[in-house]
């Protein structure tokens, strides 16, 4: 299955977070194929906290929903990420956009991602690697809900997609 995933760090060395974070999705068998940049956003919906990195994969898994999910949870643990005030300061947040064209909706995920639309951060990585693809639920493209985005928060791209990532062999993973 073709899945997107949404990457953030804001705590201790955040690049390295995200790279941390690519090095357990291989290593827990999940194919990373492609990886936007990486970007310094500004916090959203919890705004007294530090600025972030974000960015976006595309990866290819054989694994059910349920079992990606506790997948990125455990990648998360990893890295030392602790449950404190609910979306604040996290070394690492793996979150499920995407599973294929499915509509999941199970107890604690959802899928496509419940708020991945009205959020810059997410967005803006996305459309730099999937422009044209449909969001099953809305039936819009990537592109156009980027371009109608409400979310005025500052998202910059700061290392270019090749200088963070590249494709197995060459790549961290
Ligand atoms: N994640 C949140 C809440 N706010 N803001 C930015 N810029 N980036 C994030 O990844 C983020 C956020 C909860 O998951
Ligand atoms: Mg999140
Ligand atoms: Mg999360």
């Amino acid at each position: 299955m073709i899945v997107y995933l949404a990457l953030g760090s804001n705590v201790g060395d955040r690049e390295e977070h995200l790279r941390s974070a690519l090095r357990g999705l291989a290593s827990h068998g999940i194919k990373i194929l492609k990886c936007a940049s990486v970007y310094s956003t500004e916090p959203r919906e919890v705004l007294d906290q530090p600025w972030f990195l974000n960015t976006v994969v595309q990866a290819d898994t054989i694994l059910s929903p349920g079992s990606l999910l506790k997948t990125c949870l455990e990648i998360e643990g990893e890295n030392h990420r602790t449950r404190g005030q609910l979306k604040g300061p996290r070394t690492l947040d793996i979150d499920i956009l995407f599973y294929g064209n499915e509509l999941v909706r199970e107890p604690g995920l959802t899928i496509p991602h419940p708020s991945f639309s009205e959020r810059r951060f997410v967005l803006a990585p996305l459309s730099e690697i999937a422009a044209s693809l449909i969001d099953p639920l809305s039936g819009e493209t990537i592109e156009n809900l980027l371009a109608r985005c409400s979310d005025t928060a500052t998202v910059t791209p700061v290392s270019d997609a090749q200088a963070f990532w590249r494709p197995s062999p060459n790549g961290p993973q």
